[in-house]
């Protein structure tokens, strides 16, 4: 009984908030709905976004919000996250997950990320919008919006899968993305007594994530590290 107190007031002891709030990076949301818009059909016409992400440490995407005017509620629309291709999208990285369901008219929907996607700091990414079935408008401002935050415009382009064309037609969006917090192992985004733990057990199996200090052996300077950032806490 008295270990299981002095546990319990070990753990509110190691519990430090981990500050891993999404911040939205870059965005142009919510706009005006001007007459301006990108319709987005199953073949000839698809949709890009592009900004490159700010210097630095990586931060891990939350989710991609668009607004969009659904014309038929069985649309189904795809959201890629493309690499850069020389000012337009390169290289397919990642499809994300639609919202549960669509209803007709304008509304914001917020597409995410199938398990973890990392956004490498100074890299530029696309956002690239077609369908599967269906068609759908995703909104712009008039006049044009230039998206704005901690991540840069890039550009915009528009036409046949995947869009290459230049586009002066800025389409409504904004982008949620979190610090990666190493020191969170259990990923609950606290700092907890259950993260040594993981860290322990990680170290004890020979996992090269307990390699803290990256000099690829695990040593007591990991533990040294992996304290070290616990302590820092997460932003
Ligand atoms: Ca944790
Ligand atoms: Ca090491």
């Amino acid at each position: 009984m008295k270990n299981a107190s002095l546990l319990v007031a070990a753990a509110a002891a190691f519990t430090v908030s981990a500050q891993t709030m999404a911040e939205v990076i870059i965005s142009n949301h919510p706009g005006n709905d001007g007459t301006q818009t990108a319709g987005i059909n199953e073949s000839t016409r698809t949709k890009g976004m592009g900004f490159t992400m700010p210097g630095g440490s990586d931060l891990t995407l939350d989710a991609v919000t668009m607004r969009l005017d659904i014309n038929s509620v069985d649309v189904a629309p795809v959201v890629e996250i493309y690499s850069d291709g020389g000012g337009a999208p390169g290289a397919l990285l990642t499809t994300l997950v639609n919202p549960a369901s669509f209803s007709l008219g304008i509304d914001d929907y917020a597409f995410a990320p199938d398990g973890s996607f990392t956004l490498v700091g100074g890299e530029t990414y696309w956002i690239v919008a077609s369908s599967a079935s269906g068609t759908y408008d995703w909104k712009a401002s008039s006049p044009a919006e230039t998206p704005t935050g901690l991540a840069t415009h890039v550009g915009a382009t528009f036409g046949a899968y995947p869009p290459a064309s230049s586009s002066s037609i800025l389409t409504t969006y904004f982008v949620e993305a979190s610090s990666a917090c190493r020191a969170d192992l259990d990923g609950d985004g606290q700092l907890t007594i259950f993260d040594f733990l993981a860290f322990q057990n990680l170290f004890d199996a020979g996992d090269p994530i307990a390699d803290f200090d990256g000099d690829g052996s695990l040593t007591i300077f990991d533990f040294l590290a992996f304290q070290n950032e616990f302590d820092a806490g997460c932003e």
